[in-house]
């Protein structure tokens, strides 16, 4: 599956609470690279791009943000507003991150190393990929 929501097991107890998130257990690859957004401004939008091979899981820590997602066939829009839901995004996804509230920290967990050639950021491009079947 190229996109799935994700409840991580959230501890909760008099002193606060405690969410685990562990690779090849709840996250279904091992976690090479962690990254965050924060700080986005409103009204803008980032990503519109895919990804060759790399995979990530989306978790929006505090506040929250929109996600589209875009397999070539079917474009999907998920809200993250807690910190225990992850989005699970794979391969040749087209990807939109939008509507940021203020205090919005978008967490990203991902399965390789930053490499710029993983990306395709020409929509059409993408396009002509998936209906090619290259990747
Ligand atoms: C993705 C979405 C969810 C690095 O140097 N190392 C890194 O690990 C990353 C992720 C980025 N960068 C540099 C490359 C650019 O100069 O940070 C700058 C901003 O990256 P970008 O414009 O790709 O940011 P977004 O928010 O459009 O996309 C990012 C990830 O790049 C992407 O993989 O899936 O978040």
């Amino acid at each position: 599956m190229n996109m799935q929501l994700i409840d991580f097991p959230s501890f909760i107890d008099e002193r606060g609470s405690l969410v685990a998130i562990e690779g090849i257990q709840n996250i279904p690859f091992e976690i090479k690279r962690v990254y965050y957004i924060r700080d986005v401004k409103q009204g803008v939008r980032r990503g519109f791009h895919a990804h060759k091979e790399l995979c990530q899981v989306l978790i929006c820590v505090n506040g929250s943000c929109k996600i589209l997602l875009d397999d070539g066939n079917a474009k999907h829009e998920f809200l993250l507003d807690s910190s225990n839901k992850g989005l699970l995004v794979g391969k040749m996804v087209w990807r939109q991150m939008y509507d940021f509230s203020p205090d919005a920290v978008l967490l990203v967990l991902a399965s390789e190393h930053h490499e710029e050639q993983d990306y395709i950021r020409d929509y059409e491009e993408f396009l002509k990929m998936k209906i090619e079947g290259t990747i």
